[in-house]
């Protein structure tokens, strides 16, 4: 059986090389050409561990091709982008684009999976168009288990940088429009799962996914808001958090520069945006959450002020050292990351010299070139007045206590508690 896979980002690569390595003959649809053409040279365009050796084998072996254009298929897998508007509205233009491509080469007995992130009601939305595109067949939503088509809600739970081995492994919510939607859509995931299939109906899969990754930003800014009561109180959050995980039934996250990536920064809108009223706690989550850079940023500010006021130097004289600029440790992905924001704040504010240190990156991102330093770490613990650890990255870790000279440490993520 063949499978189209349409979208060949994070989540769709990974899962059509999936496909592909247990011998099915997989379509990577999308309309990057660059995505397109470096895939079909047995080549990666994201960063992700191991999918390179496994997407080159998948290629090599005929099992994986590359496409601008949908073809039939037994099996649809959609994995594109939603995004949000202006004023955290979901943008469901990706997926309503992809079901376009997909409609006209539909046959009966097809199964159509949506595995982006999106709103309740998604996915029926997403077999609407496709029903409107084509009168000539049946689907769920009129005709329930005796469809032509059948429709299901799978979201992806894999963690970047591990992705590869989470895909295989995490159970997976399979949501169909009807019971017989679900049972198909497990049987195409058993394919390559070792996790276990759990079915439900399309809007609770699609709620599960916005309350997983909800879960875990409104625990986040717990520690946050923590870190910024701690502050006040003259109290180390960090050893804070490490006595209060000590009950049996506390288990407090770790704060930190802000909640960065695609996903759970993201996520918990869609719940705010279709349930203003009720999501309070939701949204108040997330605006604690983005709050804290700003917050980063004033303490950086205080840490200048008093530095100026003990040392003697100019303003434009002091060196202030970024450390880390990916959104989570021991990544190379500086996208969404509060990391990047918040050096570009203090350099956009600081007269003198910014230095930004990442191991993982040869160059910085756009919006900071030209305001800041890229140097290496021992260049950077030497020439700078002022420290600000932003990611606890493996290499920030292993800095003996000693070799820090500096008086000035703003320190989110406790590495040098
Ligand atoms: N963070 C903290 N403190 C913590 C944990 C994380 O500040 O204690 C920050 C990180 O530094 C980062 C952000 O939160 O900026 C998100 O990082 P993460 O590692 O929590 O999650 P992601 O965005 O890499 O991946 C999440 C995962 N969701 C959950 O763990 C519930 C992953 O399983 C999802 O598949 C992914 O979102 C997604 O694609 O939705």
């Amino acid at each position: 059986n063949k499978i189209v896979v349409v979208g060949l980002g994070y989540i769709g690569l990974p899962t059509a090389a999936a496909f592909a390595s247990r011998k099915k003959q997989v379509i990577g649809v999308d309309v990057n050409r660059h995505a397109v053409e470096t895939i079909n040279r047995g080549e990666i365009h994201i960063v992700e561990p191991d999918l390179g050796a496994m997407v080159k084998v998948a290629v090599e072996n005929g099992y994986l091709t590359a496409t601008h254009k949908a073809e039939a298929a037994d099996a649809f897998l959609i994995a594109v982008p939603t995004p949000f508007k202006e004023g955290h509205e979901p943008d469901l233009s990706y997926v309503q684009a992809a079901a376009a491509s997909i409609a006209p080469v539909l046959q009966p007995g097809a199964l159509v999976v949506l595995e982006s992130t999106c709103p309740v009601g998604a996915t029926e939305q997403m077999a609407a168009w496709l029903a409107d595109a084509r009168p000539d067949l049946t689907f769920p939503q009129h005709t329930g288990d005796d469809a032509d088509i059948h429709i299901a809600y799978c979201p992806e739970r894999v963690l970047p940088g591990q992705v590869v081995v989470e895909l295989v492994k995490n159970d997976r919510v399979i949501g169909g429009m009807t019971p017989s939607c679900a049972a198909h859509a497990s049987a195409l995931y058993k394919i390559f799962l070792e996790g276990e299939c759990v079915e439900t109906d399309a809007r609770t899969a699609e709620m599960c996914k916005l309350t997983e990754n909800s879960f875990r930003d409104v625990n986040i800014a717990f520690a946050n808001e923590l870190s910024l009561i701690c502050a006040e109180q003259g109290i180390n959050v960090w050893e804070l958090i490490r006595l209060a995980n000590r009950h049996p039934r506390v288990n407090i996250l770790q704060p930190g520069p802000g909640v960065g990536g695609h996903c759970i920064a993201v996520d918990p809108w869609f719940i705010v945006a279709q349930n203003p009223q009720q999501a309070r706690l939701i949204h108040t989550a997330r605006l604690v959450n983005d709050g804290k850079p700003l917050w980063v940023v004033d303490r950086v500010k205080m840490a200048v002020a008093d530095c100026l006021v003990q040392s003697g130097k100019r303003a434009s004289d002091v060196t202030i050292a970024c450390f880390g600029l990916a959104f989570k440790p021991d990544i190379d992905d500086l996208r969404e990351s509060p990391a990047v924001g918040i050096t570009e704040m203090i350099a956009q504010w600081h007269s003198g010299t910014t230095l930004a240190v990442e191991p993982n990156v040869a160059a910085l991102p756009p919006r900071l070139t030209g305001l800041v330093t890229l140097t290496e770490l021992p260049t950077a613990l030497r020439e700078a007045d002022v420290v600000v650890m932003l990611v606890d990255h493996r290499a920030f870790r292993a800095i003996e206590p000693e070799k820090i000279k500096q008086q000035w440490i703003v320190d989110t993520k406790g590495v040098w508690r």
